[in-house]
């Protein structure tokens, strides 16, 4: 591939891009990230990497670097990624997940850098919680957090930019991605890992409402062959994908799951809905699979490789 950029490489998501780009030895790649949610630790040892303790919001660094290595390849994924966060700080968020962007889609055209792609990093908040499902593409847009609004307007920042200016971007919407490397401590932790901490440290676990809520639980595996297939893929251009599987899976039956492949018991409580908690959500991934990526987990199979 080449020079390759990946904000956030040290979070969960970036940390573990950074460990399938780095296989290819023709790579050559530089993290930008503040620490604030990632760690250093889940950067692999490797002479091919650089890192940089910088903030994203650093522009004078940014513009800097940008214009020094005139990457092949951008991965924008450093972000305040909680919505709680976000609430809390949403001017502090917009800078991080809005202004920064702008500024490196301004930085690479002032300077006609010649990106062979940038990838943006959106989620499944943007459609909050409407009710149609599953969610198109095409859905109706409903963010309901800073953190959602930001995601949104990036993420078009970057696909009308890139049609605009004639740069190469693509956008990518997550939805409830899960595997190593998610933070235990973090309090934002998605379900998935703060299940498995209630059974590794033998707490209760908790289920806000009935645990009939689905989600589209994505392995981290998959979220990275993914990212990779469509900043590489020259047809995918200008364009939003959603990263799921496709498949609904309920907060009931991931438990089962839990239980069966761990031979293990779970003790668990059930509680009042989460405020503000959208009750369902899964994404329709055939705009994924026509572009020629097909997820590779199921849940039992990522939950094996996960719990192994
Ligand atoms: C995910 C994202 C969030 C945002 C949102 C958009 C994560 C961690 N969060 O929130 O950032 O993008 O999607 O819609 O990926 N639950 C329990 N017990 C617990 C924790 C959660 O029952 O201890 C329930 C929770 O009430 C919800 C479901 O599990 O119904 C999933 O919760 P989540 O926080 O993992 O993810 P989600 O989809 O609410």
């Amino acid at each position: 591939m080449g020079k390759i950029l990946v904000t956030g490489g040290a979070g969960f998501i970036g940390s573990s891009l950074v460990d399938e780009l780095i296989k290819d030895k023709n790579n050559a790649i530089v993290i930008v990230d503040d620490l604030s949610m990632g760690n250093r630790g889940n950067i692999p040892n490797s002479e091919r990497i650089t890192f940089y303790e910088k903030s994203v919001c650093d522009y004078k660094f940014m513009e800097e670097l940008l214009i020094l290595e005139n990457f092949q390849f951008i991965y924008h994924l450093a972000a305040v990624a909680s919505v709680a966060d976000s609430i809390e700080r949403p001017a502090y968020t917009h800078k991080v997940n809005s202004e920064s962007t702008l500024n490196i889609l301004e930085t690479i055209r002032k300077n006609k850098l010649n990106i062979t792609k940038m990838l943006f990093t959106s989620s499944a908040a943007v459609y909050g919680d409407d009710p149609t499902l599953p969610k198109k593409e095409v859905s109706p847009i409903k963010p309901k957090t800073p953190y959602a609004i930001d995601k949104f307007s990036s993420e078009q920042f970057v696909l009308r930019y890139g049609e605009l200016y004639n740069i190469q971007t693509v956008a990518v919407r997550f939805f409830n991605v899960y595997g190593p490397k998610q933070n235990p401590k973090s309090p934002y932790s998605g379900v998935l890992l703060i299940l498995k901490d209630s059974i590794d440290n033998n707490k209760n676990f908790k289920v806000f409402g009935d645990g009939e809520q689905y989600r589209d639980f994505v392995y981290i595996n998959d979220v990275v062959g993914a990212m990779v297939h469509l900043a590489t893929s020259s047809n995918s251009v200008h364009e939003v994908y959603n990263v799921g599987t496709g498949k609904k899976t309920s907060l009931n039956s991931v438990i089962k799951n839990f239980k069966e492949i761990l031979n293990s018991n779970i003790t668990i409580e059930y509680a009042e809905p989460r405020a503000g908690d959208i009750k369902n959500s899964y994404a329709d991934i055939n705009k994924l699979v026509d572009s020629g990526y097909s997820p590779l987990f199921s849940i039992e199979s990522g939950l094996r490789r996960y719990l192994k």
